[in-house]
């Protein structure tokens, strides 16, 4: 028993001196960390000096700049060294697709705020100026940086109230894929809007980071009742609008690409309440880098759908050498929906004709499912209310897309794309590779009875 207590006084004693020791050489490796170059797959600390700060990189020299589809990339501009960004947080009236609005909060006139793009080693002074009715915060979501410029209103900072502008200030001392959005009120400023993503290129690039195409994509999902003027932040499950780049299908912008470019696809996902599993059809990619940093080739893994978690966010790459329009969506069946109420009878199988005439007279505008589906909707191109959008359906080459929500198409061609801004339109099929009715003599050879 003594032996017991002994040894279990003796770990303590270990335990409290490793501890001790452990914070005193963690504080030293910073130190050293902070006048050496940092390796990539270590956690470091920025500290608050300029001191590891290096000339700010270049576009065309030090990266390739990305492309957020549907959205932008914040302007910058250099002041003794330092780059210069301005968020202005504002009420924005968005368009989510044709036909629907809302008033939103987001950045400098757009939801979601646009895309910050940096370089590793650059010095970075972001001003935050409140234009919105109520107190908000910029929190940097995966950023290292000192602990006053994290951005959580209350504990690192006071809030930043309306009229005012606030500065903050850091050297981006790693690269990746990260986030930025309101952390203040955050259940209503995040559901209103007020996210963006963050993109630090590495310096100096490693072999294999340069790609082609470099796009950007933060998920979100909103709930927006027909008709409405505002997205509800008090909704906890029933989403109706699931969207990419803060737009729903069919508003949201192909990526387009040339047949045998090397493409990379940065995910983020601010939902309030869903992961979200995107899914590329035609091609695997492989998963490079979370928002903890990039992956080692050895742990990269193929796969076709890419599960991004709420609040993080997932890289991957892959080479666009097969042309044609690929669908790229949320694998969640209820998320390619758009405004779908989810307390719809099941009408499969039901004369939906007979039911449709009655619930008008009850309920103005009142809708019931398919006899068929969904489906069906899309086929008879349904009146919807005023400020809402079809649930499924969007016109393409051969008939009804019978999806909405977190849906596009990415778009490889084999002829020249100029930048790529520009949709191609839709993709010509060469003779013969297009699913079509079969012919009676193909049924008869290879004895295929109907
Ligand atoms: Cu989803």
């Amino acid at each position: 028993m003594t032996d017991l207590f002994n040894n279990l006084s003796r770990r303590r004693a270990l335990l409290a001196g490793a501890a001790i020791g452990g914070a005193a050489s963690a504080l030293a490796s910073r130190e050293v960390r902070a006048a050496a170059p940092v390796h990539r797959w270590e956690s470091s600390y920025s500290g608050g000096s300029a001191a590891a700060a290096r000339a700010p990189g270049q576009p065309g020299r030090d990266y390739q700049p990305t492309v957020t589809p549907g959205g932008a990339t914040l302007d910058w501009r250099i002041v003794d060294g330092v780059k210069v960004y301005h968020l202005v947080a504002e009420e924005v009236d968005h368009e989510f697709a044709p036909g629907l609005r809302a008033l939103c909060w987001g950045y400098n006139g757009r939801v979601h705020g646009p895309t910050i793009e940096a370089v590793e080693g650059d010095r970075v002074r972001v001003y935050v100026t409140n234009k919105l009715p109520a107190p908000t915060t910029v929190h940097w979501h995966g950023i290292f940086l000192p602990n006053g410029m994290d951005g959580v209103g209350g504990l690192n900072q006071r809030s930043i109230a309306p009229g005012e502008t606030f500065r903050y200030e850091w050297t981006f001392n790693q690269s990746g894929t990260f986030m930025y959005h309101s952390h203040h009120d955050e259940m209503t400023q995040m559901a209103l809007g007020m996210l963006g993503m963050i993109v630090v290129h590495p310096r100096p690039a490693p072999p294999g980071y340069r790609v082609d195409r470099d796009f950007v994509i933060m998920l979100s999902e909103w709930k927006i009742v027909p008709g409405a003027r505002r997205p509800d932040p008090n909704e906890m499950t029933d989403f109706n609008v699931l969207t990419m780049n803060a737009k729903a299908y069919p508003g949201t912008a192909p990526l387009v690409c040339r047949t045998g470019e090397r493409v990379r696809i940065r995910f983020g996902n601010l939902s309030a309440m869903d992961h979200h599993p995107i899914h590329l059809h035609g091609y695997y990619w492989k998963v490079v880098a979370t928002d903890g940093g990039p992956l080692p080739v050895s742990a990269q893994w193929p796969e076709t759908t890419v599960l991004v978690p709420v609040g993080s966010t997932r890289d991957v790459e892959f080479v666009a050498d097969a042309p044609g329009d690929w669908a790229m969506h949320c694998h969640m069946t209820h998320h390619v929906m758009n405004q779908m109420g989810h307390d719809l009878p099941n009408m499969i199988g039901v004369d939906a004709r007979k039911v449709g005439a009655l619930g008008g007279r009850v309920v103005r505008g009142y809708m019931p499912m398919g006899q068929h589906g969904m489906g069906d909707m899309a086929e008879m191109g349904m009146p919807v209310p005023k400020n809402s959008i079809p649930m499924v359906g969007a016109r393409g080459p051969f008939d009804a897309i019978t999806m909405g929500g977190m849906f596009t198409v990415l778009k490889v061609r084999d002829e020249d794309i100029g930048d790529g801004n520009q949709d191609p339109g839709w993709y010509k099929h060469p003779p013969g590779t297009v699913a079509d009715l079969a012919r009676k003599e193909d049924m008869d050879r290879d004895g295929i009875q109907t």
